[in-house]
């Protein structure tokens, strides 16, 4: 009796890693800072200091990245975010774009 050894392809097939989303906060000049601080602690689950250092580097450097998430959790956050500013009358936004 022989037993038959099932030869691995030399070559295993590369599955590439999804890439993951950068959530990006945009400064503006209307938003109140508590209400960015709050939005960061809310939505992005983001302790209280992080969240003022986050919303500060936005404000004095344009934008920031807030976290990186696969792509349809960034989407789903970064609308929240916007959805609660634009229902309490802020321009304040985010957006998404892929990691490099
Ligand atoms: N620039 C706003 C102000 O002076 C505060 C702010 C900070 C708004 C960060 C948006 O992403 C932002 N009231």
């Amino acid at each position: 009796m022989s037993t038959e050894v099932q030869k691995r392809p030399a070559v295993k097939p590369k599955v590439e890693r999804p890439k993951l989303h950068k959530v990006i906060l945009l400064n503006d000049d209307y938003t109140p800072r508590e209400f960015v601080v709050q939005v960061l602690k809310g939505v992005f689950r983001i302790g209280g200091e992080t969240a003022y250092r986050i919303m500060h580097v936005a404000h004095t450097r344009g934008a920031c990245v807030v976290s990186v998430y696969p792509k349809d959790i960034a989407e789903t956050k970064a609308n929240e975010a916007n959805d609660m500013a634009k229902y309490a009358g802020h321009p304040l936004q985010f957006t998404t774009e892929p990691e490099e």
